[in-house]
């Protein structure tokens, strides 16, 4: 698709909405459609424009509104965030000759894509996020993308366990608490080399790890990480480590800025240091897709509340909307097939809603008993945000 129609239909949606809002004496209000979308970069340039919001060319997020009800998001919407420019698409024309280091086994050596491909194949469907998604409802404005809560998705990854490439060299080398995996983006001219994206996580987060080569029984492509990724189910997305070229079981944490001081749970006002917990294992979290999407309206009526509940590390077990901004909570069900604890599941609340102004909202509880929070943990980045209160969408019913 060319350009054109983009800002056509941008230029639709937000005139719509904002003398819908107007209208109602909403227009402080947004359900964030306002955000300004760019064109879509080149290595990107598939994704379906009308889908997503184009912040930059390396942040793109998709629209509250085309989430939809499968629980598999489309490749062709799902958000992409870059800390660097992606590496040339050339290292995408021989997948099978892309070479990754094993460090941190008794028997380390290099292996190319071909050789993973016949030590074994598992497939994992999760929720990958970013942990800046829901920055954009934090009060205090951190810097970075402001986005809402398209900054996710639910997709399926084919690759083989890292725990068997552990296996096959020899097992990993005693007393290592982390996994460090490294990107292989070649860092521009008189870059500081602590720029790299290198991120480490606790090394027993190996055991359900994956070296992929396929997003949605598809290889990978560029944005998101081809040939090679990472796969870190029920972790913040920044530990899914695209383009990997080494995966190293360390004694320490990564000293790449990324790992060090970005992606740190700091304190307001404070300052970002390793002492600080990072942005590891994903909190539980929901959100209601429609009604409203960024429309804001509804007619009158019987209408179908759903959205999306994730619980990071554990299931979702329970989902409660609301629809008077959290006074009071009905129990959701949940629809479509459960693709495992890693994934989202997709819930509806039937429900009667004569003409009058809403707040509608969602809280998901996972079998580990943890229940989404009121209120977002305040942080100096705008990390982790899984505050039911800021996810809540207005809604005019007429
Ligand atoms: N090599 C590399 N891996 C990376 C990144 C990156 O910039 N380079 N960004 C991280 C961040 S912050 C996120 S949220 C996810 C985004 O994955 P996606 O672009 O496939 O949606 O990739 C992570 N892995
Ligand atoms: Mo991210």
């Amino acid at each position: 698709m060319n350009q054109a129609p983009i800002s056509l239909h941008r230029r639709h949606v937000l005139a719509g909405t904002a003398s819908a809002l107007a209208a109602v004496g909403l227009a402080s209000w947004s359900n964030r459609a306002t955000a300004e979308t760019k064109p879509l970069p080149a290595y990107a340039s598939w994704k379906d424009p009308s889908r997503v919001i184009v912040h930059s060319g390396n942040t793109i997020e998709t629209r509250r509104s085309a989430f939809g009800t499968g629980v598999v998001t489309p490749v062709d919407q799902l958000y992409v965030r870059n800390n660097l420019p992606p590496p040339d698409a050339s290292i995408l024309d021989d997948r099978d000759a892309w070479q990754i280091s094993i460090e941190g086994v008794k028997n380390p050596r290099t292996l190319t894509l071909a050789e993973l491909k016949g030590m074994g194949l598992e497939t994992v469907a999760m929720v990958l996020q970013c942990s800046g998604n829901g920055r954009g409802f934090f009060p205090s404005k951190p810097s970075g993308t402001q986005w809402t809560v398209g900054a996710a998705g639910c997709v399926v990854w084919s690759g083989v366990p890292v725990r068997t490439v552990i296996e096959a060299l020899g097992g990993m080398t005693d007393g290592m608490p982390f996994m460090t995996g490294t990107g292989g983006e070649k860092l521009p001219e008189g870059v500081d080399p602590s720029s790299v994206v290198e991120r480490s996580v606790p090394v027993k987060a190996a055991e359900e790890a994956l070296l992929a080569w396929e997003l949605n029984g598809e290889p990978i492509p560029l944005a998101h990480g081809g040939p090679l990724r990472l796969i870190v189910p029920g972790y913040q997305g920044v530990n899914n480590v695209k383009y990997v070229k080494r995966l190293a079981f360390t004694a320490a944490e990564s000293s790449a800025r990324i790992m060090k001081t970005s992606y740190r749970m700091a304190p307001l006002g404070g300052k970002a240091d390793p002492s600080q917990p990072s942005v590891w294992e994903m909190p539980v979290k929901s959100w209601v897709n429609s009604p409203s999407g960024e429309a804001g309206s509804a007619k009158a009526g019987r209408v179908q509340i759903h959205g999306v509940a994730f619980g990071g590390m554990h299931a979702v077990k329970r989902v409660e909307v609301s629809v008077d901004g959290g006074k009071t909570w009905r129990e959701a069900r949940f629809v479509g097939p459960d693709l495992g604890k890693y994934a989202w599941r997709h819930f509806v609340l039937s429900a009667e809603l004569p003409a009058g102004e809403y707040t509608i909202t969602s809280r998901a509880t996972d079998t580990a008993g943890n229940v989404q929070p009121e209120h977002r943990e305040e942080n100096l980045r705008g990390y982790n945000n899984n505050s039911w209160a800021d996810h809540a969408v207005r809604v005019v019913v007429a």
